[in-house]
């Protein structure tokens, strides 16, 4: 069975919106994979102070991979695009996060699903609120209108598509 998935992208090094763009091609090559809708690109303000802003988006995929199957994919095309983990949180050139993963609510070492402080990062949920109807529940009951209108903007901007 086919699965609707919200991938996360964010990027604040080396040509952000060029990393982001080329990883929106990189999705679309996923195996077993459809890359359905892509959000506009915005501009964020880093959570950490001292960071170059960020470029972000969301991409919504239908795929028949198992969610750590994805998620070791979704690795593959960080490494790809030139990710170095060197501290938690540090700026990168390209960082894709399972958002939602279906109905599925996921509590594993690797994955958590819904996407932990989603309630707090306006960067994730207005490109999500570009791809699912109004009134869109999250699987864990939460309301994303009800999201929204409680979430800080932190310098969104949203860029040209
Ligand atoms: N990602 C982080 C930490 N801080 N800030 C913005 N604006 N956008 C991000 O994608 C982001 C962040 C860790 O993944
Ligand atoms: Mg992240
Ligand atoms: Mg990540």
């Amino acid at each position: 069975m086919s699965e609707r998935v919200f991938v996360g992208l964010g990027s604040n090094l080396a040509e952000p919106a060029e990393q982001l763009r080329q990883a929106f091609a990189a999705l679309g090559q996923l195996p077993a994979t459809r890359l359905a809708a892509t959000s506009a690109l915005y501009g964020s303000d880093s959570l950490l102070a001292g960071q170059p802003r960020y470029t972000n988006a969301v991409a919504e995929l239908h795929t028949e991979l198992a969610p750590l199957a994805l998620l070791d994919a979704l690795q593959g095309i960080e490494n790809d695009q030139g990710r170095v983990r060197l501290e938690r949180w540090g700026p990168r050139t390209l960082d894709l996060d399972i958002i939602l993963f279906g109905e599925r609510l996921i509590d594993e070492p690797r994955l958590k699903v819904p996407h932990y402080h989603l309630q707090a990062r306006a960067f994730v949920l207005y490109p999500l609120a570009e791809l699912v109807d109004e009134g869109f529940v999250l699987a864990d009951g939460r309301a994303l209108a009800h999201l929204l209108a409680e979430c800080p903007l932190n310098g969104l901007q949203r860029l040209q598509a």
